[in-house]
């Protein structure tokens, strides 16, 4: 029933809506591209390879492909790719989705023992016609495209597997700031329990100079997960979304509470409502908070977003989050996300 309360519902929305949206173009109303922006710290060194396609005027999908690659083959990261936390069993699963200004896209789930999950989601979407491959399927596709299987788990993240097994308890706490344990773990790292906070997934944006966007996002999940689980990471419209008419989106944080909200979706379809990419990330970061009532205490959960004009921001529940940028000004850009708490 369209009734006369619901068109001025409507209508306010709409008048709000165009005035977010002016809100949305850049000062000098140009259009801030090529522009590459990704996840957390490490975002700076995957950044710096797919800027290399985008300042030569390559695609934003090459981009993105490159850049994440980087911290999928880091050993010392031990959230995405080689070298990433095991499961409860101590097997390294990794997830990992890849979409196109075109709306392709591709993802495996699960994946074990291939180094760059990235490349394999890439040509489910470019080989198959489908968008998702999980576990032993996936494995097989890769093996059948020429990748090579591989140890994943390395020395250090199996001696922290080990030690999470003495007291084996799954306890989600991602990405929050905290500057104690931080210390306790430079100061002596052997001393602590499996890295808890050390979950960062890379999930990475670009908008290349002809005007498209692309978006890649990889991670070896949350640490000591089920066998089998699966995060928000691989799932097109959780993990990762773009639209190139609007702009794209990606998460980190607990995968769990970002599929339940169909995060990254949400804020590009804030951001096509004229939301502005920050405005849009905390939206979907509030929806998260109302839904949990008071439990949000140790959840962390990020959101990281770029739209057509080359605008971005951020927006997470825990302090902490940060992510780089990359574009004609500034090729090494730390930004410290704004927080709820
Ligand atoms: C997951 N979202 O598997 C990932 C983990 C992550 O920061 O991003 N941690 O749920």
């Amino acid at each position: 029933m369209y009734n006369r309360r619901k068109f001025i519902q409507t209508t306010a929305l709409s008048a709000a809506a165009v005035a977010l949206s002016k809100a949305c173009t850049t000062k000098s109303g140009s259009v801030n591209q090529p522009i590459v922006i990704s996840t957390w710290d490490f975002g700076v060194a995957a950044n710096a390879d797919a800027w290399k396609v985008l300042s030569t005027n390559g695609k934003a999908l090459d981009a993105v492909e490159n850049g994440v690659k980087v911290a999928e083959a880091d050993v010392k990261n031990q959230s995405v790719g080689y070298g990433g936390l095991p499961d409860r069993d101590g097997i390294v699963t990794l997830d990992a989705c890849i979409m196109d200004h075109l709306s392709n896209c591709g993802a495996v789930l699960a994946l074990e023992q291939i180094k760059h999950p990235i490349s394999v989601a890439r040509l489910v979407m470019e080989k198959t016609p489908h968008v998702m491959l999980a576990g032993d399927g996936a494995l097989q596709f890769a093996l059948e495209q020429g990748f090579k299987k591989e140890n994943l788990l390395t020395e250090s993240s199996k001696k922290a597997w080990e030690k999470w097994l003495k007291t084996a308890k799954y306890s989600p706490t991602s990405n929050i700031e905290n500057k104690l344990y931080d210390n306790a773990l430079k100061a002596a790292p052997e001393k602590l329990p499996g890295n808890q906070y050390n979950h960062d997934t890379i999930g990475m944006l670009a908008l290349d100079s002809h005007g498209n966007l692309a978006g890649a996002c990889t991670t070896s999940g949350m640490a000591y997960k089920l066998h089998g689980r699966i995060g928000d990471s691989p799932i097109i419209g959780a993990g990762l979304y773009i639209d190139n008419e609007v702009g794209g989106a990606t998460a980190t944080g607990v995968g769990e509470e970002v599929v339940r909200n169909v995060g990254s979706f949400l804020v590009v379809e804030l951001m096509r409502q004229g939301y502005s990419p920050e405005e849009a990330c905390k939206e979907a970061v509030m929806r998260i908070i109302k839904k949990k009532k008071n439990s949000t205490k140790d959840l962390q959960v990020g959101f990281l977003a770029l739209n057509k004009n080359g605008e971005y921001g951020a927006y997470a529940i825990q302090k902490g989050f940060s992510f780089a940028v990359c574009d004609n000004q500034k090729q090494d850009l730390i930004v410290k996300g704004k927080s709820h708490y």
